[in-house]
């Protein structure tokens, strides 16, 4: 397994579980803490400059894991279930772009489907997630040329009303050959009976893991087991990514260092080895 953070691109991002500040900051701490790869939150993907992003992580040798969404619902609405179809052939554009960068950019080819999923509006929650699909399928077919996954996180109810559990996420990955389920340990302690448990109910279908305490601080300081965690994930054959999302405190050098640590005192005698 591999270690990341989320980064957000915007400055002036609502959402506060993430690293901001200077790229070029960043990606030298990054790797002085040993990471491997940043997960960039992109809120416009026709709004950034690839080539300069490009360089930027080849001069630091730092991978890209994945693309993250969410900014593009916090700062422009952007929502695959929206009940304007104008919006949501927006929100469909957004993710072919997304998905188009995303294969130029990354190795590993995995955009965030998170908050750009909706909500379901007043709407019977049947009826939202038969948009969501639409709009998933609309988006499918537009990018088989770039081949990328689109992971589709399960947020916890108080910030959607679709899709919370692990559960809610299977069907759809087991649905769609280029969906897989990206495993958010915070949201899980929030919606899934046992957060240990949903790992191995979620098995194969896990492409991608975000990583924050049950109080969305950096792994090692709140509740969770991240030895039992690992163990799980290295028990269903788990070799992706854990990228760390969490609120940058009590200052957002500290929550990478913590972070890092503390998975890397599981992971590591096993990447050693
Ligand atoms: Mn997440």
């Amino acid at each position: 397994m591999r270690i990341a953070a989320v980064y957000a691109l915007s400055e002036e991002t609502k959402f506060e579980a993430v690293v901001k500040g200077s790229l070029d900051k960043i990606l030298n701490l990054m790797r002085d803490l040993g990471y491997d790869g940043i997960e960039i939150n992109i809120p416009n993907p026709f709004n950034i400059d690839v080539n300069q992003l490009s360089s930027k992580l080849n001069e630091y040798g730092l991978e890209l894991s994945a693309i993250s969404t969410g900014l593009s619902y916090l700062s422009y609405g952007i929502s695959l279930t929206h009940s304007s179809k104008d919006m949501r052939e927006k929100a469909i554009k957004f993710f072919i772009k997304y998905s188009e960068i995303s294969s130029t950019l990354s190795k590993y080819n995995y955009v965030v489907i998170g908050l750009a999923r909706g909500k379901c509006e007043g709407r019977p929650k049947s009826e939202a997630l038969k948009t969501l699909r639409e709009s998933l399928e609309k988006i499918l077919e537009n990018t088989e040329d770039y081949g990328t996954i689109f992971l589709i996180e399960p947020i916890n109810r108080y910030e959607t009303d679709i899709i919370n559990t692990i559960e809610d996420s299977i069907q759809l990955a087991r649905e769609y050959r280029r969906v897989k389920i990206l495993l958010d340990t915070y949201h899980m302690t929030i919606e899934d009976v046992s957060p240990y448990n949903a790992i191995l109910k979620a098995g194969e279908y896990i492409g991608y893991v975000h990583a924050a305490e049950n109080n969305r601080l950096a792994p090692g300081m709140g509740m969770l087991n991240w030895e039992l965690i690992i163990c799980r994930l290295l028990r269903i054959g788990y070799q992706g990514y854990i990228s760390i999302e969490a609120i940058p405190k009590p200052s957002y050098e500290e929550m990478l260092r913590v972070g890092i640590k503390t998975l890397n005192q599981y992971l590591k005698p096993r990447r050693d080895s």
